[in-house]
Parts: structure tokens; C-alpha cells; sequence
């Protein structure tokens, strides 16, 4: 049914009085901060952002596991190893109860997997990007995590019932994955010479990637206006780079690392700091599927579906003689 659906949403708010009458009660709620519930009546439009968003939310989490994963084996120690794989396993959590709010909306998991598969779906622009060293696992948790978290501490807030509750989890396990990562860079920050220039090495690589997360500038960003008016959003895309940038850049002065942005700095009159924005043709590249790593992860997710098959139709044969079994008891 969302397959239908996709190519077809509208861009910009509707005008009040362009509103039914339906509508203009939906608004209301939205606006008197009510949440939104599956079984209540919402705009179709409503219904196919959220699927979007949080599909899209979904499958980064699964997709994300993958230039972690790459270094599970390789981790430096027994102690990181393990705390490397607990978070990798919380994204794989993530990632099913992200679908299952999905679910609430009335798609369905595989259908939301084919539509990835398909290329008719997203997921994060970030995890097109390759993880060459160790400190890049650091630099993941640290500055893609606290990207990640700024962005869902927000989301906690949204209008639709199923995706806010997801969030208030997500973000305690978040704020622990981000510790980790700054507690890896702290250790190889403050290591010996080559560990500092592989911490600086990946803030290098992961600095613009990072900013690229919130999406594209507000004035070209296609969901904002409609996604804000329905608390689906509570804050613009920029709104949320520019606190990130906020937060990060006193976290790289304390590791004695150098930002990668050789004009950045404290505006004293905002009290922000002024940044060179992300190169905007290099999202956009990756978003058409041409980053360094989008054919990679692509064919690393299709292959484990394909792989996994006969898991889900195994359980799905026990689960049906079990099923069997209780009526034939009744
Ligand atoms: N990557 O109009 P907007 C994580 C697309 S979780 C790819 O501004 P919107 C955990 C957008 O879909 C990270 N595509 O869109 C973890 C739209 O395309 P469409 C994921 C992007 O939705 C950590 C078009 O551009 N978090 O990392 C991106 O209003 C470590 C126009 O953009 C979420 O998904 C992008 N960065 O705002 C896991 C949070 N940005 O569909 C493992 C929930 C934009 O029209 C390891 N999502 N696009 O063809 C959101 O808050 C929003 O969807 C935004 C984008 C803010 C991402």
C-alpha cells in the first residue's frame, strides 16, 4: 500500500482554509500537543511522511550496524570488543521497534525492506561512508551518535504516539553509545603521537558527514514546513546542525584535536559559532547512491535477507503447527 504511496507527497502546509473539516480537528489536536494514536483518523499525507521518517529511521539503524560491524573482530581489546558488539545488538533492537511503530501505520515490515532493497527507500546519508581505522568507531559513537541524539532528543517530542515512546529508549541507549565513542577518543587523543593523528585523522573524515545527518539547508529541505506544522518535526534541520556544531566544538578543544573547519568559530554576538556548511553536491551524490560505500551496504543487506530466509520461514512454521497444535487442543 506505502509503495503506492511514496512518489506522491505534497510539498508545503495547507492552508487552513483549504482544510476539511477533519483536517482542521487534526490540526488542533496536533497543536493542543495531543498525541496521535494508530487507530485515529490522520491526514494521508501524515500517515506517508511518518512511514517515510520512520522507515527511513528504521533501516539506518539496521544499515548503521555495518562500519561497525566491520570492526567487531578486530576491536582492540576483550573489554571493547564486547561493549562494541552490546551496541551494535541495540541497533538491531532499534531498528525492529522503529518497524513496529512503522507497523502501527499500516505497512508492513517486509514491505518496507523490499522498498530498500529497491532503492525506493532511504537510510542515512552517514553510513555511506567507509570505516578505515579503529578511531573511526570512536569518531561513529561520538560525533554520528550525538549527531544521531540531537536530533532524537527532539523526536521525543513528536506528534505520533508509537514513534515519540521508541524515542524516549533510543535516546537513553544513545547518550551511553556517544560516551563510548568520546571515551575512545579520549584514549587515543591522549595516546601516544600516531593514536592522536588517527583520532584527528577520523574527526577529518566524519567532521561534514556528520553536519550532512540533519539533512539539507532548511530553504531546500522538501518535509520541513509540513513536518513542523504537524509536530512531526520540532525542529529544523538547521536548527539542529547548528546546536550540534555547538555542542562538538568544545568537545574537540578538550581533546586537543583541531576542527577540520579552518574558519569555524564563536560568534560572540549569537553566542554560536559561524561554520562552513557541508559541500551540498556531495550529499546529494550520496543520496542518489554514489558515496564511497552505497553499493556495499546495499549488497551486504540483500545478501544477509537472502541468506536469512529460511530463519524467518522456519520460524514461521513452527509458529503456524504451534498454532495448529493450541486449536486442535480447544
Ligand atoms: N540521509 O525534506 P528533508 C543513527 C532526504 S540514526 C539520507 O529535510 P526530512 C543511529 C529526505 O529523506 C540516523 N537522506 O527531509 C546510529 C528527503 O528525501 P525524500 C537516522 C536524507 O525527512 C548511529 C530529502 O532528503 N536518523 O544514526 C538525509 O524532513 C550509529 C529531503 O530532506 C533519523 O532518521 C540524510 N542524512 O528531514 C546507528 C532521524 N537527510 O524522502 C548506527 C529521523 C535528508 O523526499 C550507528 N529522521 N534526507 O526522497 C529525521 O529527523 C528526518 O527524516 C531528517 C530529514 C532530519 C533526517
Amino acid at each position: 500500500m506505502y509503495a503506492q504511496m511514496v512518489k506522491t507527497a505534497r510539498v508545503g502546509v495547507k492552508p487552513r482554509d483549504e482544510m476539511t473539516e477533519q483536517e482542521r480537528a487534526f490540526q488542533d489536536r496536533v497543536d493542543a500537543n495531543e498525541k496521535i494514536e494508530p487507530k485515529d483518523w490522520m491526514p494521508d499525507d501524515y500517515r506517508r511522511t511518518l512511514i517515510r521518517q520512520i522507515g527511513q529511521h528504521a533501516h539506518s539503524e539496521v544499515v548503521g550496524q555495518l562500519p561497525e560491524g566491520n570492526w567487531i573482530t578486530r576491536a582492540p581489546t576483550l573489554e571493547r570488543k564486547a561493549i562494541l558488539l552490546a551496541k551494535v545488538q541495540d541497533e538491531a533492537g532499534r531498528g525492529l521497534y522503529l518497524y513496529s511503530a512503522a507497523e502501527t501505520l499500516g505497512v508492513s515490515r517486509d514491505e518496507l525492506i523490499e522498498l530498500l532493497h529497491q532503492g525506493r527507500m532511504k537510510y542515512s546519508s552517514i553510513f555511506n561512508y567507509p570505516t578505515l581505522t579503529w578511531a573511526d568507531v570512536g569518531a561513529i559513537g561520538w560525533l554520528v551518535d550525538g549527531a544521531a541524539i540531537m536530533n532524537q532528543v527532539h523526536l521525543q517530542r513528536t506528534s505520533y504516539g508509537p514513534y515519540a515512546r521508541a524515542m524516549v529508549r533510543i535516546c537513553k541507549e544513545e547518550s551511553f553509545h556517544q560516551r563510548q565513542g568520546y571515551d575512545i577518543m579520549m584514549k587515543m587523543a591522549f595516546g601516544t603521537p600516531e593514536q592522536k593523528a588517527m583520532a584527528q585523522d577520523a574527526l577529518n573524515r566524519f567532521w561534514y558527514p556528520s553536519l550532512m545527518m540533519f539533512g539539507p539547508p532548511d530553504q531546500d529541505s522538501v518535509h520541513t514546513a509540513q513536518s513542523m506544522a504537524w509536530k512531526i518535526k520540532v525542529a529544523t534541520n538547521d536548527e539542529l546542525r547548528q546546536k550540534f556544531v555547538d555542542q562538538t566544538v568544545p568537545q574537540i578543544e578538550y581533546l586537543g584535536l583541531t576542527c577540520p573547519d579552518p574558519d569555524i568559530r564563536l560568534n560572540e554576538e549569537t553566542g554560536h559559532y559561524d561554520f562552513t556548511p557541508p559541500d551540498w553536491s556531495e550529499f546529494f551524490a550520496v543520496l542518489k547512491g554514489n558515496g564511497p560505500c552505497n553499493k556495499d551496504r546495499m549488497k551486504a543487506r540483500i545478501t544477509a535477507w537472502e541468506d536469512g530466509a529460511w530463519v524467518r520461514e522456519g520460524m514461521l512454521a513452527h509458529a503456524r503447527k504451534k498454532a495448529a497444535a493450541t486449536a486442535a487442543a480447544e
